[in-house]
């Protein structure tokens, strides 16, 4: 009744709202039979007002149906059997697709690293692929590799934070001689267990890696201890075994470098660079381990743990050969490596010399996910020759061409 009387007043001409202290009847004799019938109006509403009991069961009900019906269409859309208890405080990629039947697992997999997590922040400078020394105990070579969560730049204005073995990425360079005897302790600081798989080995199938098939994994805190003996020569690398999909994307990986005990028959070369690929994403200041998946997808993409233009750049005099070791430590694209200046050959495919009647040239080489190509290149020419994937977008950083290319791009710099 008072609302209403308001909405009157305000919709009245000004003297009216000038009266002062204008009383029921004053409004009734000025405003005659509208003010009459108005109250008349609002008797009848208070009686409309007075509910009935079928009434109010209708209310009650359709509440509980469209109450219901809210949470059937909820249960269709999403999953309500997840818990706080199954995802924790799980941040996901902006734009996974997260069906009612995604579980938990996929979620955690897919998840961005904790930044409570991270134990060390490297200098934006550091370089990954450290040759890894080794101590000598009763003939045996003895390496350590500790896993633990870091802050890697992979620019200057780009840190990741991914999983490292020694706090870096790619990993310290493992490099033996072809009949050398290795432990290898593998400890685990990660917020989640771990295993290591050499890739491409010969060795005893305990010391294989696979994590709950082999072995059980390495919980936090714990070590394991690989033994064999490296019976090959060749390129060859390490990486986790426990959840890779999510472990090696987010930087578990590093080169297993074996040298032959006597000189091997492939062309002489001058020098030597080895090339492992990774893809990540990066967003929103968060790390995710890319995936070929909805959502999942790389946004960066690194040689040696860093996108051009921080790659290295390798320089050369005209006429001296490289020997350049690829490594397909990537979990998703098979990345087609272009060198500018001319063909090189192919002498060494995952490990195993290419016999000589068997080589060829190419210019292009498709490095997919566990492969290693190892190619002789010759610098015929002065300049700077680009070494870079073929996929275009490969060559930018988070879409974005940067001093002429980006991502998977390095520069041979070849001098007189
Ligand atoms: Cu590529």
């Amino acid at each position: 009744m008072q609302g209403h009387n308001q909405s009157h007043m305000k919709k009245g001409d000004a003297d009216e709202m000038k009266i002062p202290a204008m009383d029921h009847s004053q409004m009734q004799h000025k405003d005659g039979d509208r003010m009459g019938s108005m109250d008349h109006g609002a008797m009848d509403l208070s009686a409309a007002t007075r509910a009935t009991g079928a009434q109010k069961f209708a209310w009650a009900f359709l509440s509980l149906v469209l109450l219901a019906a809210g949470l059937i269409f909820s249960a269709t859309v999403v999953n309500l059997n997840l818990s706080a208890r199954d995802v924790g405080g799980a941040i996901m990629p902006p734009g996974m697709i997260m069906l009612r039947d995604t579980p938990g697992d996929a979620m955690l997999d897919m998840a961005a690293v904790d930044p409570r997590h991270v134990s060390y922040t490297a200098p934006a400078n550091a370089k990954g692929d450290n040759e890894l020394q080794s101590r000598i105990e009763n003939g045996v070579k003895v390496f350590d590799l500790t896993t633990s969560v870091i802050k890697w730049n992979i620019l200057p204005y780009e840190q990741v934070m991914g999983y490292a073995f020694n706090q870096q990425i790619p990993g310290p360079r493992i490099r033996l001689t072809e009949g050398d005897r290795v432990r290898i302790i593998v400890t685990n600081d990660l917020p989640e267990s771990t295993t290591v798989h050499w890739h491409g080995l010969i060795l005893p199938n305990q010391f294989d890696g696979p994590a709950e098939i082999t072995q059980a994994q390495i919980q936090t805190g714990q070590s394991y201890s690989y033994e064999f003996v490296a019976q090959q020569a060749g390129t060859f690398f390490y990486h986790t075994h426990d959840h890779p999909d999510r472990q090696q994307a987010l930087g578990l990986y590093g080169a297993l470098i074996i040298d032959p005990r006597t000189p091997q028959a492939i062309p002489a070369y001058d020098l030597e660079y080895t090339i492992q690929l990774q893809e990540w994403l990066e967003r929103e200041g968060y790390t995710f381990p890319a995936m070929l998946m909805e959502g999942g997808l790389p946004n960066f993409f690194t040689i040696n743990g860093k996108a051009y233009p921080s790659t290295d750049t390798v320089n050369m005099k005209v006429g001296q050969k490289i020997r350049i070791r690829f490594i397909g430590s990537n979990n998703n694209f098979i990345h087609p490596m272009h060198i500018h200046g001319g063909p090189f050959t192919i002498v060494e495919t995952d490990g195993n010399i290419v016999p000589e009647s068997a080589r060829i040239q190419k210019d292009t080489v498709n490095v997919g996910p566990g492969e290693r190509y190892d190619v002789i290149w010759e610098a015929r020419g002065r300049g700077k020759w680009l070494l870079h994937c073929h996929i275009p977008h490969h060559t930018t950083n988070n879409n974005v061409e940067e001093q002429g290319a980006g991502g998977l791009t390095m520069i041979l710099n070849v001098t007189p």
